[in-house]
């Protein structure tokens, strides 16, 4: 029995990167970073590209990490007010041959609870979790707290 159940989760996980046409499988994710973070009391955040080089769509449903109590997508914009906003973005559905964008001022990976700061020169995995059930993990390098774009 336990030999047979290891059996399965193993071929489970192995099935992730190979699940034949799912929109995630053409998922390329380019220069992702973040800021060092003030201690734990304040969010971090996480941006990068996503390309999707396969011919179907993909959409990103949520995020795993280990960093964040509480990791969300979110989108932020400016109100009627002129008030900068920030609310959850729900789904990101990335047509193929398209590149969506985690960037200041748009959408982005909100770490919520921070299990640890994040500190400048470190890295932490953050997990990307698509609508087929497949999941990308992103080594995310942490900048200087002023940081407004990818290392060079
Ligand atoms: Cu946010």
């Amino acid at each position: 029995m336990i030999r047979s159940f290891r059996f399965t989760v193993l071929a489970g996980l192995l099935a992730f990167p190979m699940a034949a046409g799912a929109g995630s499988d053409g998922i390329v994710v380019d220069a992702p970073w973040s800021r060092a973070s003030i201690g734990t009391s304040r969010p971090g955040v996480a941006y990068m590209a996503l390309t999707n080089t396969g011919d179907s769509a993909a959409t990103l449903t949520g995020l795993k990490a280990k960093i964040s109590g509480m990791p969300e997508l979110h989108r932020s914009g400016t109100n009627a007010d002129g008030v900068s906003t920030m609310e959850p973005a729900g789904d990101i559905t990335i047509p193929p041959g398209e590149t969506v964008s985690l960037e200041p001022g748009g959408l982005h990976a909100m770490l919520m609870r921070l299990t640890a700061p994040l500190e400048e020169g470190q890295t932490f995995p953050l997990t990307l979790v698509f609508e087929d059930g497949a999941e990308i993990e992103v080594e995310v390098p942490i900048l200087a707290p002023t940081a407004r774009g990818p290392a060079e």
